[in-house]
């Protein structure tokens, strides 16, 4: 038998919440002849997402030994390094998120470079950075800032945003400087992409552990007909998105010409609601919802430094992205279906569906 390794897609994380849905993109390139799918993450797959990779490993992104057994068994040519720990569950053992988000990220980083040194081709590098990279300096600020692009406060208030930029910068320099005086470097073998997430709603995971989880649990609650206490002030706003939306702007930017793109980390969004433009939307399907305000000084300092709107002209003038939904439209034709069907009720806007707004396609 040959020692030809199989080529591969390497997923990090794969058990969270943007794993969930990117391994179901990906299962459908691979039926269809794309490469092999490789999931790690810490936890055990459920069996619905381990049926959709080629070989999932329960590991540390940490552990060399793991990171040098994918070495010698997959010759890969893409990584989704999707594992990470959030803002929230961050900022209660920051020095550990730093292992984490920024070591792991390391790891992955210079197993990418042995990749490329290894079969001789640049390894494709998806990493999901966060508007938590993001700091305004106070509320003052925020409401006044139109737009914020990529190169703009750029001075985290969390350890998770710290993290975020940080593995931004590596990235960058694993593509363009590596091993920069070193006689037997090799040029740019990382193609490192990033893009700036807003908030994420899924339909179909809950999240844990960040700060922009009021959205979705709000709505998740409201489903479960469980009370539920916000704990950001009802004008709070932030830049969101749905699951597919994010998981549409990593495959584009993935399958992107290097040649289109003037930058390694962009910002997405899709639509900027206020915590009560959410409530209104959720008590109008579910008019028997239990809502109430009770926000937490912390978490809302770390929502109040991130920015309300992201301007995301970059990734549509480099590699086409547009948003797919306006908030009703979101919840109308992506969330409220889902979850209906999800928890087994009826909404009060059933039917009222049809025809909602949708960007233009
Ligand atoms: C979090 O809330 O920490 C994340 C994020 C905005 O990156 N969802």
């Amino acid at each position: 038998m040959g020692h030809q390794r199989a080529s591969a897609v390497l997923v990090t994380g794969a058990s969270g919440e943007m794993g969930h849905g990117l391994l179901g993109s990906l299962a459908a390139e691979r039926a269809v002849g794309g490469p092999a799918v490789i999931a790690v993450d810490i936890r055990e797959l459920d069996a619905s997402i381990r049926a959709k990779c080629d070989h999932a490993f329960v590991g540390d992104i940490c552990d060399h030994a793991l990171l040098e057994r994918l070495l010698a068994m997959y010759e890969i040519t893409e990584i989704y390094h999707l594992a990470a720990l959030l803002s929230t569950r961050s900022e209660f053992a920051p020095e550990t998120a730093h292992q984490v988000n920024v070591g792991g990220t390391l790891n992955l980083l210079h197993l990418a470079a042995e990749q490329a040194r290894s079969h001789g081709s640049t390894v494709r590098f998806f990493f999901p950075s966060s508007i938590a990279a993001y700091g305004m300096p106070d509320l003052k600020t925020k409401h006044a800032a139109r737009a914020v692009d990529e190169s703009s406060y750029c001075e985290p208030h969390t350890m998770y945003g710290c993290n975020k930029l940080a593995g931004e910068h590596l990235g960058r320099y694993y593509s363009a400087h590596y091993r920069k005086l070193a006689k037997d470097r090799i040029a740019h073998p990382v193609d490192f992409r990033s893009i700036r997430f807003p908030g994420i709603i899924s339909a179909d995971t809950v999240p844990s552990g960040g700060t922009s989880d009021y959205g979705p649990e709000m709505i998740h609650a409201a489903a479960a007909g469980t009370p539920y206490r916000c704990f950001v002030r009802p004008d709070s706003t932030i830049p969101f998105m749905t699951m597919p939306e994010a998981i549409e702007a990593a495959t584009r930017l993935m399958r992107a010409p290097a040649a289109r793109l003037t930058r390694c980390v962009y910002n997405v969004a899709s639509f900027s609601p206020s915590a009560e433009d959410f409530a209104a939307l959720v008590r109008d399907a579910f008019p028997n919802a239990q809502i109430d305000f009770d926000p937490d000084l912390g978490r809302q300092s770390i929502v109040d430094s991130w920015p309300a709107v992201c301007d995301d002209s970059a990734a549509r003038r480099d590699w086409g992205w547009k948003p797919t939904y306006t908030l009703d439209g979101a919840f109308a034709e992506y969330l409220l279906p889902i979850i209906a069907r999800r928890y087994g009720v009826r909404t009060a806007t059933a039917g009222r569906h049809a025809g909602a707004p949708r960007l233009e396609g």
